[in-house]
């Protein structure tokens, strides 16, 4: 779910609301002020006793204040928005789990500083199930749709029915991944690589020690 935070300082905050609905059918978008708990109604639903939900997104956007709020008491500290560009000071510095008095766990975690995705394979499946369903009728089975002819992915775009931007996302997400989960299996074979080599000059150390 999306939790738009700042509502009060927002004279337009149903637009925003909108847009964020935009990104996919479904998607539950909840709008708050952090500091009031008035407005938590969609929020608390969604935390419930049994559950636990973290709490992601940038610096400063109200991730501990949200917290703090719903735990009725100051147990997270909060930073105050830098004043020249209105960025977040990186408050949080560590994650933490915190028992809401209304027996659901929430994660508050440090400020996103930059988001990759490894190995979603199946999470894009199933956030792009539209395209993934389009794409078993395109005339290659291994079309990027790109500009390959007969990609009933681009004629869905072209017929409005799948968004254009939905595409792009959807790409993109899917190279990021190739390119994360390549560089992800690079550094854990080099991992393996260094674990086997410090193997072998431990045994070879003892080997000398034991005077062999
Ligand atoms: N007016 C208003 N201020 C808010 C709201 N949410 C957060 N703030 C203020 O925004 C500033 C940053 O809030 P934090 O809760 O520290 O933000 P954070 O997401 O935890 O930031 P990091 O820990 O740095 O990732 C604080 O000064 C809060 O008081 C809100 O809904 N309305
Ligand atoms: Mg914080
Ligand atoms: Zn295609």
């Amino acid at each position: 779910m999306i939790v738009l935070t700042k509502i009060d300082l927002s004279d337009d905050s149903d637009s925003y609301a909108e847009r964020a609905r935009s990104v996919q059918p479904g998607l539950s978008v909840e709008s708050v002020n952090a500091l009031d708990r008035s407005t938590f109604d969609g929020v608390t639903a969604w935390i419930e006793r049994g559950s636990t939900v973290a709490l992601v997104g940038s610096s400063g956007v109200g991730k501990s204040t949200l917290l703090n709020t719903l735990a009725e008491t100051n147990i997270a500290a909060t930073g105050e928005i830098r004043d020249d560009d209105k960025k977040g000071r990186h408050t949080t510095s560590h994650r933490a789990l915190h028992r809401l008095p209304g027996g659901g766990l929430l994660i508050d975690v440090p400020g996103i500083r930059e988001l990759k995705v490894a190995e979603v394979e199946g999470a894009l499946a199933t956030v792009f199930d539209d395209i993934e369903a389009m794409a078993l009728n395109c005339r290659f089975t291994d079309c990027l749709h790109e500009a390959e002819p007969g990609c009933a992915v681009l004629n869905a775009v072209d017929s409005g029915d799948i968004p254009a931007r939905r595409l792009q996302n959807y790409l993109k997400l899917l190279r990021e991944n190739e390119r994360n989960s390549a560089s992800l299996a690079e550094k854990r074979s080099r991992g393996r690589a260094f674990a086997k080599h410090v193997k072998q000059a431990k045994a070879q150390k003892q080997d000398q020690g034991s005077g062999n």
